[in-house]
């Protein structure tokens, strides 16, 4: 069809009066970004003639999607959490601050308030006896290099059925299983027992498995253990790693795989090792250092507190 009239002064006018432009109560900035996503999404109707059905189709699915709680699932699905990682990268470039372990998204399922532990924690209580026993640790350094005594390390994963605690759809999770926060001992350390996770798919038949179908995509992610880092006079440092090996580590649904945040996995099985991490049997090692950032301006300049987070 070639009827546009998105260039026309009626449609013109008509987004700054919808926008509220033309008046002077409100917030600015929230005007600023209503006119400008509005005006694409005119254009956009306009220049691909998107029909009613297809508007009110779209319509239909933010619905549901809304009512599934699934805005901060298809976030990632569709790159923008990604995205923002991508921004914060260039910015901190240019502002010559070094990243030496790569920040990677949050996704949506973090739970405030797990059990706080000093140096050491055991994050799965062992009913999960399909996974294979896991031995993490490492140093959180600042950035200066050193170590960071007191370093808070949060680490959350899910079970080998791709199920987080306080998200399991069958219930069967203890609160903060496979949760903790763990309080890097007096020379940065951390470490933790736990077991490996598996991979994470989304809620099948849910709005957000129905679009990424729609564009030819999967809903999967590699397995993978996520991380908040934290210390005083540091920015907070938002990250995961992934489970080498695994087939889909560079076919992630949510794109938060990353050039070094694949640590090597060392399998252990001989009975000193068993014995010195007091395991029952062989387990898998990895060891991983955290390097924080340094404040920019006296301020965590990057810090996301907006986000809504679910309490446990
Ligand atoms: C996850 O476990 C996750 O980490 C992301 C980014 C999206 C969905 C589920
Ligand atoms: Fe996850």
């Amino acid at each position: 069809m070639n009827i546009k009239i998105f260039d026309t002064p009626e449609v013109q006018d008509f987004l700054q009066t919808v926008s509220g432009l033309d008046n002077d109560q409100g917030n600015p900035r929230a005007k600023q970004i209503i006119h400008r996503v509005l005006s694409d999404l005119f254009k956009a109707i306009d220049e691909l003639d998107i029909t009613p059905d297809e508007y009110w189709t779209a319509v239909g699915w933010l619905n549901e999607l809304g009512s599934a709680g699934q805005a901060g699932l298809i976030s990632p699905g569709l790159g923008l959490d990604h995205f923002l990682d991508l921004r914060l990268d260039a910015i901190d470039a240019a502002a010559n601050v070094e990243c030496k372990t790569p920040r990677t998204i949050e996704g949506p399922l973090y739970v405030a308030g797990a059990p706080v532990e000093q140096g050491f924690a055991r994050l799965d209580d062992g009913r999960d006896t399909d996974g294979q026993p896991l031995v993490m640790h490492g140093t959180v350094y600042d950035a200066n290099g050193k170590p960071a005594p007191g370093a808070k390390v949060e680490v959350w994963h899910c079970d080998t059925r791709g199920f987080y605690s306080h998200f399991d759809p069958t219930s069967k999770q203890a609160p903060f299983n496979m949760r903790r926060t763990i309080i890097a001992d007096d020379q940065g350390r951390y470490r933790f027992r736990s077991i490996l996770p598996s991979g994470y798919g989304v809620p099948p038949g849910s709005p957000t498995e129905q679009l990424l179908s729609a564009l030819g995509r999967h809903g999967q992610r590699p397995a993978h253990i996520h991380f908040f880092i934290s210390a005083a006079d540091h920015r907070k440092l938002t990250t995961q790693i992934n489970i080498d090996g695994d087939p889909l580590l560079n076919d992630d649904f949510a794109y938060a795989t990353r050039e070094g945040l694949v640590p090597k996995v060392t399998e252990r099985s001989d009975e000193a090792s068993i014995k010195a991490n007091q395991m029952d049997g062989p387990f898998a090692e990895i060891e991983f250092d955290f390097a924080l950032t340094r404040l920019v301006d006296g301020i965590d300049n990057q810090i996301n507190e907006a986000r809504v987070r679910a309490e446990g």
